[in-house]
């Protein structure tokens, strides 16, 4: 390996640790062509900074993000704090000289959003690189499923059916966390789980959604303000406060390569802890892919003879297959973290090449142009259409 990549990473709860995690073993599996080496953690909390440093295996710990960035033995700001600060951090990393790595969605509003890919624009011309941290995208599977659309596998595409399913605000009672507030969040379920599900559909099909027909519901409107909270967990006080966001997103949409696509974002489906699952069918055949079985592929080749043909199941283990060559023997299987360990691998790999790391800041702001035509037209009841003789 040649010179270190000295890393520095505001915020390191939930993403952070999964962030941190993968800084530190992507070199100890893939042939890096630059060392990551964790070289400071940020965070407003001096003892809960402190305590994620020694934790994570940081060299050492900041509670300015401003310092952080300005540091000049930091090569590389990897943002995983709430969306709300997203912009301002990474623009100011950006002009500092680093390069960056920014949690999804790339931010909470389309101005910040645009504000954020030009700067990256910009400073991709002094060679440094951004990248939208949509994990998905590295799962073995889903990279077979797009390898697979490339190949003419599918043939046409006509549909992408995208659910992203959790169940963690069930419960009334849980707390007003920043991810159900919109001056934290930007939105619910459709900018913490629907982004995934436009990034995925776009990736794997080729095509760009052009336009959406949404429906947006808020089960819960009001919660206990929290006492605590880790990632999806917390407990609430006595006072209360409004829920800002949708709890659920569903809409319907148009691509651009004449696909057409039906999307499900919910934190509301009761048994579902993290079923993120996705589609794609087109004249030659399909491929399904639910996170909960991640290392599975399901594949139909519609060409096949009807007497045997029909869905196969392919286990996504095999050295051939997208990032596979780096882990364990053909069965032995890889969970959740690995997503962000190839996310490492490949932004890695997009700074010492010099190539652009896909998604980009660009492609984050088209995800964010998608995610604000969904929220507009949910917002827009115009087409709203009630049933007679209800
Ligand atoms: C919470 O819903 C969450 O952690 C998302 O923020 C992540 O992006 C997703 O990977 C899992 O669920």
């Amino acid at each position: 390996m040649s010179a270190p990549l000295r890393v520095g990473m505001v915020g390191y709860s939930f993403m952070g640790t999964a962030h941190a995690h993968a800084w530190r073993t992507a070199g100890r599996f893939f042939d890096l062509p630059r060392a990551p080496v964790l070289a400071a953690v940020c965070g407003r909390s001096p003892d809960g900074v402190l305590a994620a440093a020694a934790r994570q295996g940081w060299i050492s710990a900041e509670t300015d993000w401003r310092v952080l960035v300005e540091r000049d033995d930091i090569d590389v700001i990897d943002i995983c704090t709430p969306g709300d600060s997203h912009a301002e951090i990474a623009i100011a990393a950006l002009a500092a000289g680093k390069h960056v790595i920014c949690e999804k969605p790339l931010a909470n509003t389309l101005d910040e959003a645009v504000a954020m890919a030009v700067a990256a624009e910009q400073a991709r011309k002094s060679g440094q690189r951004s990248m939208v941290a949509f994990n998905y995208r590295r799962v073995p599977a889903l990279a077979l499923a797009r390898r697979l659309v490339e190949d003419g596998r599918l043939g046409t595409i006509h549909h992408v059916r995208a659910q992203y399913l959790q169940d963690w605000i069930v419960d009334p009672q849980f707390p007003l966390v920043w991810r159900l507030r919109a001056e934290t969040a930007g939105s619910g379920a459709l900018g913490d789980l629907g982004a995934h599900l436009i990034d995925l559909a776009q990736f794997l099909t080729g095509q760009r959604i052009t336009g959406v027909s949404a429906l947006h519901h808020t089960f819960v409107t009001e919660r206990p303000l929290p006492r605590s909270s880790h990632g999806l967990s917390g407990t609430g006080g006595v006072e209360r406060g409004p829920v800002t966001v949708d709890d659920a997103s569903l809409f319907t949409a148009r691509l651009d390569g004449g696909a057409i696509g039906a999307f499900e974002a919910t934190r509301f489906a009761a048994g579902h802890k993290n079923a993120m699952r996705i589609e794609v069918n087109g004249s030659a055949g399909t491929v399904a892919f639910d996170f909960e079985s991640m290392n599975e592929l399901s594949f139909h080749d519609h060409s096949e003879d009807l007497d045997s043909a029909g869905f196969r199941r392919i286990l996504v283990t095999e050295p051939t297959h997208p990032y596979m060559d780096a882990w364990w023997p053909p069965g032995h299987l890889i969970g959740y973290e690995h997503t962000f360990i190839h996310e490492v691998r490949d932004f890695v790999h997009a700074i010492a090449d010099g190539t652009d790391p896909a998604p980009s800041f660009t492609d984050g702001l088209q995800v964010q142009h998608v995610l604000a035509a969904v929220a507009a037209s949910a917002a827009n009841h115009s087409t709203w259409t009630p049933t007679e003789g209800r």
